[in-house]
């Protein structure tokens, strides 16, 4: 039998740009969350006497590792070799090894692997090889082809674990990030794949586990839910796991339906009482509330000084301990009479739809933005984030449509 924590993408050093405006007490508590969240883990390791940890890739959010996260990593090593805890490593494309940064001296139980070619450690006890761990680190931090035929099939009665850092076929439309198909890694005949670089818990496969553990905390809006990590159990073909949910700072996203609310009073109710119920002890939550449904209430709600007055009534102050904090509220309400078909073949609506759509005029409506030295910090949006900025856009169109 072996045990061991599979966990993935800390990010330590993960700048939190963009989330200045948040309360300061907040903001530090989300500064130190992804160190707080790994420290967690190693708790749980020791407690849970597991005889290694791997960590699949992205321990650092950039090439240029901070000393801060190297020193803390250190210790927290450390702490593990004194509990006869090893510890195995690959970097992936966030901290691959053509980066620059301070080399320090790693306790003995650390084993990094080494780079781009397929590499095994052997876990041995009282002298006997137990288990084999196979995995490669990216020596850039854009690793283009499909590493999965170098690793070697599992021929042995050992504990085979494959660790790889790298997306999953068919999960995304870009594959720049080692790219493999699942059918590949089951083909080795490993007893479990501990798998990196996705921030989304996932099973791609259940029997033997081919698993994301995600990220170890949250670090925007879209990344939502519980994080941590997960303690693991092989015994004999039988594999067990239990995950540990270690992220200080949750994000959420709520639905508050605005259909059946008769005045703004109600509204306001109702976004309290969704608010209060993700409240979770000892947690910080940054939750979105996105208001939904055709309600009578249309122009009212989209009135931007109420909007700002509702987020500000939704704040919370309160930075020790839990908190439920409304990092936004979006905007999705319909008015109740609207001719959905008469809109959407409507030359407007047409010419509104190609120019959201359209790259370029993205592109022009930023340019002035990216030159500006201050504003440029706060444009890097992710996917989910371009989407949500576009919906705003549609839906503030719209409303002009309809008062037409
Ligand atoms: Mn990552």
């Amino acid at each position: 039998m072996i045990k061991f924590l599979h966990c993935a993408d800390l990010h330590l050093d993960s700048p939190f740009k963009g989330l200045t405006s948040l309360p300061e007490g907040m903001l530090k508590r989300l500064v130190e969350s992804t160190f707080l969240s790994f420290n967690r883990l190693v708790d749980i390791a020791i407690k849970e006497k597991v005889d290694f940890v791997i960590i699949a890739g992205d321990l650092y959010d950039s090439g240029q590792r901070s000393l801060k996260a190297q020193f803390f990593l250190k210790n927290c090593f450390a702490k593990l070799a004194a509990n006869h805890i090893e510890v195995y490593i690959v970097h992936g494309n966030h901290d691959p090894l053509d980066g620059q940064w301070v080399q320090l001296e790693w306790p003995k139980n650390v084993h990094f692997f080494q780079g781009k070619d397929i590499q095994t450690y052997y876990y041995e006890r009282e002298g006997e090889k137990v288990a084999c761990l196979h995995g490669f680190s990216y020596e850039t931090s854009a690793v283009t082809d499909n590493r999965t035929i170098h690793f070697p099939e599992k021929k042995d009665d050992l504990y085979h674990i494959g660790i790889l850092h790298g997306q999953a076929d068919g999960y995304s439309g870009h594959s720049r990030y080692a790219p493999f198909l699942i059918s590949e890694l089951l083909k080795k005949g490993y007893d479990y794949w501990a798998l990196g670089h996705i921030h989304k818990k996932m099973d791609l496969q259940v029997e033997p586990p081919v698993r994301y553990s995600g990220n170890i905390q949250g670090r925007h809006s879209g990344e939502t839910g519980e994080k941590g990590g997960y303690i693991v159990t092989l015994n004999g073909s039988e594999a067990s796991s239990v995950f540990h949910a270690t992220s200080d700072i949750e994000w959420h996203e709520a639905m508050v339906e605005c259909d059946t609310a008769e005045n703004l009073q109600e509204v306001i109710t109702r976004c309290e009482k969704i608010k209060d119920t993700y409240r979770i002890l000892y947690k910080g939550i940054f939750l979105t509330i996105r208001l939904t449904g055709a309600t009578p209430l249309y122009e009212e709600l989209l009135d931007g000084v109420f909007l700002e007055d509702l987020e500000e009534i939704l704040r919370e102050e309160d930075t020790e301990g839990s908190f439920v904090h409304v990092v936004s509220l979006k905007n999705d309400i319909l008015p109740v009479t609207h001719d959905e078909l008469a809109i959407k073949q409507s030359p407007f609506f047409q010419d509104m739809m190609n120019v959201l759509q359209d790259e370029r005029e993205i592109e022009r409506a930023l340019s002035d933005l990216k030159m500006h030295r201050t504003a440029r910090k706060f444009l890097t949006l992710d996917e989910k984030d371009w989407e949500d900025v576009k919906k705003q856009a549609e839906q503030l169109l719209l409303a002009e449509l309809y008062k037409g």
